[in-house]
């Protein structure tokens, strides 16, 4: 195959893996009042999935339902009340919309939580709020948050917190948080909760698309090493299985479509988008051709002989599995540590070690 095969072949595997693991991405819908902070608490939980003219200075600025989406995460911004409109109107709408997600056949198009806005320095709770947080939603996937904590007053908060439980509201699922500009306050909490009130499937999405709380992250990353590890092994038993009768290393080149379907999988596992992952693993993914092609094999494995055996075909692939995974563990670290992304260059040094230690611990 020469570059622009390899390229095309690996785009159309990228494409398949992408279908075939579908992240379960939680949809979170934000409502409450106009101005009440909505657009400003996603920005402070999300990062930039929010653009900075979605954050309004006293004007409504979301019309109808904004969505603010990435790999991880989709953010329904609901328009809030505004003057002119009624608590009936505003409250059917919504009412509407949650009625439509949740009766959609497909789970993953419900919405799995609401983050419902109160703005502190208000120190009010209306029936409509209550209405919406008890009756329209379902209580249980519900977090109150009161915004604007940094200018609210503690008695108001107080306040807040009273007539909120009073009304029977769980005081668990109460938040209280403030923007980016003062600090985030309240947000690793409301993050915390999230996570915690998510059903299952959509909560390792969820730890990725946050911004707050950067270990949760991490240990998402590192979270992914185990299903490295298996499609890494899964792809190791195969290629062992196709040399089962050892392979002339001149058709050693069978391997390579299992090779790069192998690294098309792990590319999809880290999530990077789309199109960095392809600028990121091309020049890898082509090299894995050139390994196979006649006589570099050789100088790759010193005292390769004639012949590629189940064990050696099971451990380059090993190996390759291996070194792909950690470069990309590696680019999705330094993402989050706000490093510079290091490229990914095939070296042959670093995979003769990989290769040899593949050997020497199966892993
Ligand atoms: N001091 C302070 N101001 C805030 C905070 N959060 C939001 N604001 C301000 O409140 C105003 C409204 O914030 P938005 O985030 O646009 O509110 P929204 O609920 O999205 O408003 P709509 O989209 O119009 O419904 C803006 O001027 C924000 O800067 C906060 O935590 N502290
Ligand atoms: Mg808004």
């Amino acid at each position: 195959m020469d570059d622009h095969e390899v390229e095309q072949d690996f785009e159309q595997k990228l494409e398949q893996e992408q279908a075939r693991q579908t992240m379960k991405r939680p949809n979170v819908l934000v409502c409450g009042y106009t101005g009440s902070g909505k657009s400003s608490l996603i920005k402070a939980v999300c990062g930039d999935v929010v653009p900075d003219d979605a954050i309004g200075d006293g004007k409504p600025k979301t019309v109808g339902y904004d969505i603010y989406e990435s790999d991880n995460i989709c953010v329904w911004d609901s328009k809030g009340l505004e003057l002119g409109e009624t608590e009936e109107d505003f409250t059917g709408k919504t009412r509407e919309f949650i009625r439509a997600r949740q009766s959609d056949a497909n789970v993953d198009h419900h919405i799995h939580i609401v983050w419902y806005t109160i703005q502190g320095p208000g120190a009010r709770v209306t029936a409509c709020d209550l209405n919406l947080i008890q009756r329209v939603f379902s209580p249980e996937s519900v977090v109150v948050v009161i915004t604007k904590s940094d200018i609210t007053r503690v008695p108001q908060l107080t306040q807040l917190r009273a007539e909120l439980c009073e009304a029977g509201v769980d005081p668990e699922r109460i938040v209280a948080v403030s923007d980016v500009q003062t600090g985030a306050v309240g947000c690793r909490e409301l993050v915390a909760l999230t996570h915690k009130l998510l059903p299952g499937a959509y909560r390792a999405s969820f730890a990725e698309a946050q911004r707050v709380d950067r270990e949760a992250r991490l240990e998402a990353v590192r979270a992914k090493r185990s299903k490295a590890s298996a499609i890494i092994t899964a792809t190791t038993a195969a290629a062992t299985g196709v040399a089962a009768i050892p392979i002339p290393l001149a058709d050693s080149a069978l391997l390579v479509p299992m090779q790069t379907t192998m690294i098309a999988s792990l590319a999809v596992l880290y999530g990077l988008h789309a199109e960095a992952i392809k600028h990121a693993a091309l020049p890898f993914v082509a090299r894995v051709a050139g390994i196979h092609a006649a006589g570099s094999l050789l100088k790759l494995i010193p005292g390769l002989g004639s012949i590629v055996s189940a064990t050696v075909a099971g451990a380059i692939t090993g190996a390759l599995g291996w070194y792909t995974q950690d470069c990309f563990a590696d680019m999705a670290i330094a993402k989050i540590n706000g490093a510079p992304v290091p490229t990914m260059n095939f070296d042959v040094d670093t995979f003769r070690e990989y290769y040899r230690d593949f050997r020497k611990t199966k892993k």
